[in-house]
């Protein structure tokens, strides 16, 4: 017998290790976050099929990533390792060392069949994977390109979302070995900028207000990072690209100037499209809005564009969980959903994400758990994306290597509590000077507080005490009474970093 083979036996539940080994559906949005999905939170929209997932199955309520940008993510992701582990620390200057060991590669030669679909974003070509057809960098919403696996690049017709459903369906129908087990990683662009509906959701929430955030007007006292940002929804978001205000006619889709990412539309979407954002254009320039009138509504067109974005991928979710309830799959199944990050839904006044406050350091994170997997409901350990690949592979039976970073995140899927779980978990994000001008940091976050250095050309601490002020706006570092605090904070930075042998440490030494 195989070795791999032989690890599985001890591990899997009794009724599983008898039928054979798990499949893994493992979907990733763009920026999609907790706010915006409503077993998460019920504020804004409903996002039934989403919910589904963790109806029947676990939701974590405390999931992070360790560097809240879309390729260190997916390099987290794959290796279990850290960014500055894995090499892959920023979009702006990164290209991912497909010749590591990575989490499919090890799936593959455990007898796993593997298959990527959608947006890679890791500027390499992908490596470990049986089959895969991607998205060249971020994709486009409307007629999109696909690199094949010749390296062709080809146009399908449609809508983004629901073509990578229609391929990834059409994988596990008619395309992977059937007599195997299987990964299937479906990663949409959604809901990433700059949101683009689908033409049935053209008008969808346009009658709708979103409420405004309670930090919407922040103003970042304290905060020496957070004043020097570029993602203000009042400042930073693009009028034409994001808010989708022009001038019909002159700067319009038809007209001169027009806007290069609806051009992949079809002629007759376009004039739907104009039909609709031409009035939305008309009534904002009759209205001449300012100060703070215009910055709400230009919150109401990012939230309702976003909404409308989301909207199509909750359908496509279902579509995944209708195959695989038809086929009888779901019992055999792991089916996961999360993102590359979270999102700034006008928290603080922005968009985007990077910063280590909550709405970003924080991803969405449900699993529907297949037969032999009991636990049910919430779960509140801390976890974090460089645990998905050490628990992908104890699912499949292989021992996790040591080199992984993260932790299989099995025993909580079975109902346990280890009582030497995690307390904490590190963040480092790197993309500095770049869009949005987010200052380098890193940082700790416990159950109750968080530390941030911000550093490179600032030299910046940040510490909040989550519990007495969960919208991290007053800033306690140096404050007088909390020197306890701050020693044990830094202590824990240090141990986690020395744990993690970033090499930051010694640039930035902590006693
Ligand atoms: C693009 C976006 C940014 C975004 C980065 C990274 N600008 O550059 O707003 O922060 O991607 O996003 S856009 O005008 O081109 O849309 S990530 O999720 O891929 O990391
Ligand atoms: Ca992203």
């Amino acid at each position: 017998m195989k070795k791999e083979l032989l690890y599985l036996l001890p591990l899997l539940p009794a009724a599983v290790a008898g039928q054979g080994r798990y499949n893994i559906v493992y979907i990733m949005t763009d920026d999609h976050t907790a706010q915006m999905m409503s077993c998460y939170d019920k504020r804004y929209v409903e996002t039934p099929n989403l919910d589904r997932i963790a109806a029947d199955g676990v939701k974590f309520v405390n999931s992070y990533v360790a560097n809240s940008l879309s390729g260190p993510s997916r390099a987290c992701m794959l290796t279990g390792k850290h960014s500055h582990k894995n090499g892959f620390t920023n979009n702006e200057h990164g290209i991912f060392d497909g010749t590591q060991q990575t989490m499919p590669k090890l799936l593959q030669k455990a007898g796993y069949q593997t298959a990527i679909i959608g947006k890679w974003h890791l500027v390499s070509l992908p490596t470990g994977f049986d089959y895969w057809n991607i998205v060249p960098g971020q994709g486009d919403y409307y007629n999109p390109n696909f690199i094949t696996m010749d390296n062709d690049t080809v146009v399908e017709r449609g809508y983004l979302t629901n073509i990578i459903t229609d391929k990834s369906i059409d994988w596990m129908e008619n395309q992977r070995d059937k007599s195997k087990p299987f990964i299937l990683f479906i990663h949409h662009k959604a809901c990433h900028r700059n949101w683009l509906p689908e033409m049935k959701y053209l008008t969808l929430y346009e009658d709708k207000t979103f409420p405004l955030p309670e930090t919407f007007y922040d103003d970042y006292e304290g905060r020496i990072a957070a004043q020097q940002q570029q993602m203000s929804i009042a400042r930073d978001i693009d009028r034409t690209d994001d808010v989708k205000i022009y001038r019909p006619g002159m700067e319009s889709p038809l007209g001169p100037t027009h806007l290069g990412m609806l051009s992949r539309m079809d002629k007759a979407d376009l004039m739907r499209y104009c039909y609709v954002y031409d009035s939305i254009s008309n009534d904002f320039l009759s209205r001449h809005l300012e100060g703070k009138a215009l910055a709400e509504f230009k919150y109401q067109r990012y939230m309702r564009d976003y909404a409308k974005v989301l909207k199509s991928l909750d359908d496509n979710v279902g579509r995944v969980l209708d195959y695989l309830e038809k086929k009888g799959m779901l019992d055999s199944t792991l089916v996961v959903y999360t993102s590359d990050q979270g999102f700034y839904m006008g928290e603080h006044g922005w968009f985007d994400k990077r910063f280590m406050y909550e709405e970003s350091l924080s991803t969405p994170l449900v699993m529907r758990l297949p037969k032999g997997l009991e636990a049910r409901g919430d779960i509140e350990e801390m976890v974090q994306n460089i645990d998905y690949a050490p628990t992908f592979l104890e699912l499949a039976g292989v021992k996790p290597p040591k080199d992984m970073q993260g932790r299989s995140l099995v025993p909580l899927l079975e109902g346990k509590h280890p009582r030497d779980w995690r307390k904490s978990v590190y963040y480092h994000y790197y993309e500095y000077p770049a869009e949005h001008m987010v200052k380098r940091h890193y940082g700790v976050r416990t159950d109750r507080y968080k530390l941030i250095h911000f550093y490179n050309d600032i030299d910046a601490w940040e510490l909040y005490d989550l519990k007495n002020d969960p919208h991290e706006l007053h800033n306690l570092y140096g404050q007088p009474g909390m020197e306890k605090v701050t020693k044990q904070m830094r202590r824990e930075l240090r141990k986690l970093q020395e744990e993690y042998d970033d090499p930051i440490r010694n640039q930035y030494p902590l006693d």
